[in-house]
């Protein structure tokens, strides 16, 4: 009877410092079991009062643009400041295997071996949001575990980086020059959302390249609106390996987070996430609860095969799932 319960035991070790009940506290509320669902939501109500005072930044940018690198360099030279720096890495396309969990490691070799470094790569698979629920949690539990600095990298494609924008308070944009970044960059949904551009890789005969590129960029982003009205948003250039322009990043993020603090922004932001995490729990728990009605699965897999030979119309072949679930089909 003298026994903790679990619950009350990992909250212990995650806010004492341990790595380890850290982990296991992150893998708890990534897992979907229903009664891992419930220890994981009384954890995560119990470290809720510990947080909100670390920095969280995004980092963004396509697969090989230097976003781990960066961090790395960036992390460390935090960790001399004195902060406590926690690496979450997203991966919404599923599309990264074991090996690559490794390859992070091997990026950020120093911050791995950091005692005030913790790096968690992404949580696999899950449904629709599911993996910005679960990284937000476990961004959550590292603010809990006394990180004061928490950097999430997630690969810019398509919807990644909007997912991102609801977890952080400054999203920050790493482009390369001479790789058609500049076109893609310029795709209005990442540039729109971008509080920071970082033009990286600007070393050796790359430097002209680099800061063509960002008059480029400049020039693009003067016909957007602003992600954080009131904010001009800067357009850095730097070096990753070379780690250069990264006091300067650090100093706009600074910049941009006494903004938000200043302007009240910071608040707003955060209730607006508030209110997208609470949409995204009621959609996740709804599609599972109607998932696992008895012959919905079936009923589901009928419906394919039926709407593929062209028997039924996909409203029809809906009508019939959501009827075989016990449900009323919407007028
Ligand atoms: N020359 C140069 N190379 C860099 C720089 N930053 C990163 N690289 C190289 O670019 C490659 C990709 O770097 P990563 O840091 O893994 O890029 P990433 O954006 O994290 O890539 P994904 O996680 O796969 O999306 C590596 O070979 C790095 O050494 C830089 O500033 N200059
Ligand atoms: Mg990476």
């Amino acid at each position: 009877m003298s026994e903790r319960a679990p619950v009350e035991e990992l909250l212990a070790g995650v806010t004492g410092g341990d790595r380890g009940a850290l982990s296991r506290a992150i893998t708890l509320a990534e897992s979907s079991r229903p009664d891992d669902l419930t220890q994981a939501q009384e954890l995560i109500a119990a470290v809720l009062p510990k947080t909100g005072s670390a920095r969280r930044i995004g980092i963004t940018g396509v697969p090989g643009a230097g976003k781990s690198t960066a961090i790395e360099a960036l992390g460390l030279w935090l960790i001399e400041q004195g902060h406590r720096v926690a690496v979450l890495v997203i991966d919404p396309s599923s599309s990264r295997t074991g090996g690559s969990i490794l390859g992070d490691k091997t990026r950020m070799q120093g911050l791995s071996m950091n005692q005030n470094a913790y790096i968690r790569p992404s949580p696999s698979g899950g449904v629709l949001g599911g993996v910005a629920r679960k990284t937000r949690e476990a961004m959550l539990l590292c603010e809990a575990a006394g990180y004061d600095v928490i950097l999430v990298e997630s690969v810019g494609v398509g919807q990644s980086e909007a997912e991102l924008a609801e977890l952080v308070d400054s999203l920050c944009l790493l482009l390369v020059p001479g790789t058609g970044d500049e076109l893609q960059g310029i795709k209005r949904g990442i540039m729109e959302l971008a509080d920071l551009v970082f033009v990286n890789k600007a070393d050796g005969d790359r430097i002209p390249l680099a800061k063509r590129a960002r008059g480029d960029f400049r020039q693009a982003l003067r016909m957007l609106p602003p992600a954080t009205p009131g904010w001009e948003t800067p357009i850095l250039i730097g070096s990753a390996t070379e780690k250069t322009g990264l006091t300067e990043l650090w100093e706009s993020l600074e910049a941009h987070r006494a903004l938000l603090d200043e302007s009240g922004l910071l608040q707003e932001r955060r209730l607006r996430q508030q209110l997208r995490w609470l949409n995204s729990m009621i959609e996740e728990a709804v599609l599972t609860e109607f998932n696992a009605r008895p012959g919905v699965e079936g009923a589901i897999a009928e419906a394919e095969k039926d709407v593929v030979e062209g028997l039924v119309t996909v409203p029809q072949a809906t009508v019939r799932v959501i009827e075989a679930a016990g449900l009323k089909p919407p007028a």
